[in-house]
């Protein structure tokens, strides 16, 4: 009897399995399609996937607590305090909560009445993606005075749910191992987690979510994250080292309700004196960088808000004095954060708020709010006024600069620099610059190039420092004028694409604490006034190598320590005691300009690393930190950090 209900159990266990099955087999076929990418960069999205989940319940209202720990072996574990996910019998599907949330792609829907389901950075592909990819998952549910526990591996439930003890506790469990067999590399950084859930922690202001790493050797890795002030902390951590214009972080919000649906809007927003706008924007705690309603609102009601101001206390008089929108975002710091049930998200890369009310929303709470502000804060007005003012003077004069540059350097003209050593070939897409550092090095770049696609641009000594520079600044400055005028694209306002002459541009730079020093200048240089060639991946770091081995006759070049030993043992495979000679290149200058064509520049044999700025706040706060008036601390995390700044990309 006891066996036959058990048989019964079993059969249709396994029926309701198959289509189960096949769900998921489709994620293990095609991964890449549910998480984007197997590197490492869809690692650590199933850790996110899973604490998005967790932090839906705290938007539900029901949890403030989560906890992260990455385990020894890479095991993921994370807790929440939620209401636990339902473990009973769905009359519909005859699973429990529990079951479909990890077996059915796409579960979810909203959660509870009126809360905002949030989709992470996958836009809610969800626990079962992650179920898919992991070796096993466990789940562990506190709910009613028990402990609900179930297992799976690969997708495939290994234990149904059962009950394995009692507890006082509420909440959630998910432990769980990614699939070697599925991801490139299974190693968790811990950095790229703990960034990711303090960006969490600013973005949901009162939750505390810790993040511990328990693999040896690690111990130091362990935080508590909890802001009580939310997006105002946010900016607050930005601006951090920065001088400001003002104090206080201002911060303006709302919500709104139509049809039964709650849309909630958020900005807390300060002034730096740097030059450049930082303005970072979310919706459902997903980044949106290509901006969208949300931002256009913001951006719309700043401007007028600040020229009305202006003109009421007689500070802007004539028309032509208007503030532009870039006038009143010089130096300014923002996050934007919106909250809403059914986000559109649209663009090539579905990172830009689609929904038009949005944009009314986020225009009426700081219109509303800003002008109430700046009326109450008569200080803090005047202040981000004179600054906005100032900006619009600048601009003016940098136009006025343009213009001298124009005539000097013969931007116009099309004439080239002198520091410029061009290529036969007039195809942008087919032409590369390398800009080379140093006398020597330059000399050698130019002789053994390939003259038909390869220009070589000198750049000699200290550069401008651009973080601290203007726009007319940088116009006139005699070591960038050169390299402006060869990629002929011109800059910041004026900057356009089309006119850009060579699509590999390779900063080619000694691998020491120099080369780092103006690698990161470039780069700074390019992020702030010639940012598409970065996010279109026009911009490369030339790779030069380490070591010279040679036997005998054989000579063999060695771009890492490891890669050394290795053509070291290789060369010496047949004959054990033969002597193998290892030379170190002591930078670019020594090479003779075959080495340097054979190592560094022939396309055949050659390495380039892409420059990627994926995070701009990240970028930002490096370059703060390097670009910093202080010589001493700059020049001392230049050297703590050399072996970054050399890999920026990775
Ligand atoms: C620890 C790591 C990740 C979660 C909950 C709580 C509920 C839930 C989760 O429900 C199924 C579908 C729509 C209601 C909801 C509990 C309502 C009442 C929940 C998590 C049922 C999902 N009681 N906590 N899911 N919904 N935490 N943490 O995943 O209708 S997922």
């Amino acid at each position: 009897m006891a066996d036959t209900v058990k048989n019964t159990a079993t059969q249709e266990y396994d029926a309701s399995q198959i289509q189960v099955l096949e769900g998921l087999e489709a994620v293990r076929k095609r991964p890449g399609m549910y998480i984007g990418t197997t590197s490492t960069t869809g690692l650590h999205h199933l850790v996110y996937e899973i604490v998005d989940n967790a932090i839906d319940e705290s938007l539900a209202g029901y949890c403030d607590r989560v906890d992260v720990v990455i385990e020894p072996g890479n095991i993921i574990s994370v807790t929440d305090n939620g209401r636990g996910i339902p473990v009973d019998i769905q009359e519909q599907t005859g699973k429990s909560a529990l079951e479909v949330v990890f077996t059915v792609l796409h579960a979810g829907g909203k959660f509870g009445g009126g809360g905002y389901k949030v989709s992470g950075g996958l836009h809610g592909v969800g626990a079962s993606v992650v179920n898919a990819l992991s070796e096993w998952l466990e789940v562990n549910v506190h709910r009613d005075g028990k402990i609900y526990a179930m297992k799976f591996e690969r997708g495939n439930i290994s234990e149904p749910i059962h009950v394995i003890g009692r507890t006082k506790k509420r909440g959630t469990v998910v432990r769980f191992k990614p699939d070697p067999e599925m991801f490139d590399d299974t190693v968790y950084d811990y950095e790229t987690i703990h960034d990711r859930m303090r960006q969490q922690a600013f973005l949901n202001a009162g939750v505390t979510i810790s993040v511990t790493d328990l693999r040896e050797g690690m111990e130091d890795n362990t935080d508590v994250l909890y802001y009580d002030g939310g997006i105002r902390e946010y900016v607050a951590y930005i601006n951090s080292g920065k001088k400001l214009v003002h104090e206080d972080v201002i911060y303006l919000g709302g919500e709104e309700e139509a049809d039964g649906h709650i849309t909630f809007a958020e900005v807390a927003l300060q002034y730096n004196e740097e030059y450049h706008e930082n303005i970072v924007s979310f919706a459902n705690d997903v980044k949106t960088p290509e901006g969208g309603m949300h931002e256009e609102g913001f951006k719309r009601a700043l401007t007028a808000v600040l020229n009305s101001y202006g003109k009421k206390y007689g500070l802007i008089k004539k028309d032509e004095d208007k503030l532009s929108g870039e006038d009143v975002r010089e130096g300014i710091t923002t996050i934007i954060s919106v909250k809403l049930e059914e986000p559109q998200f649209e663009g090539q890369t579905k990172q830009k708020l689609g929904n038009a009310y949005v944009r009314t929303l986020v225009s009426n709470i700081v219109t509303d709010q800003l002008s109430t502000y700046l009326e109450e804060h008569p200080v803090t007005a005047k202040a981000i006024l004179a600054k906005a003012m100032l900006a619009n003077q600048a601009r003016l004069a940098a136009r006025k600069a343009r213009e001298t540059v124009r005539r000097k350097t013969g931007l116009e003209s099309g004439q080239m620099p002198d520091k410029l050593q061009d290529c036969n070939e007039r195809d942008p897409s087919l032409c590369e610059i390398y800009i080379v550092e140093g006398d020597s090095a330059a000399g050698s770049a130019i002789q053994g190039r390939d003259s038909r696609f390869q220009a070589i641009l000198a750049m000699w000594g200290k550069m401008l420092n651009v973080e601290k520079a203007r726009a007319d600044k940088v116009y006139d400055n005699d070591k960038l004028a050169p390299l402006i005028v060869a990629l002929g694209c011109g800059i910041g306002e004026e900057f356009n694409m089309d006119k850009l002459r060579y699509h590999k541009i390779i900063i080619m730079a000694d691998a020491d604490v120099d080369g780092a020093h103006i690698r990161t200048l470039l780069l700074t240089f390019f992020f702030r006034y010639m940012r598409p060639l970065i996010d279109n991946g026009y911009v490369y770091s030339a790779v030069p190598p380490l070591y010279k081995l040679t036997r005998g006759k054989k000579q063999k070049v060695a771009y890492s320590d490891e890669q050394r030993d290795a053509i070291s043992a290789e060369m010496r495979e047949d004959n054990p005691n033969v002597k193998v000679d290892i030379s170190r290149f002591k930078g670019l200058g020594e090479m003779d300009p075959h080495e340097l064509w054979e190592t560094t520049m022939d396309p055949e044999q050659r390495s380039l690393r892409r420059i990627t700025l994926k995070d701009a706040i990240a970028a930002d706060r490096v370059f703060s930190v390097l670009m910093g008036e202080d010589v001493d601390p700059r020049r001392e995390w230049i050297e703590e950090n050399a072996k970054y700044v050399v890999n920026l990309d990775i």
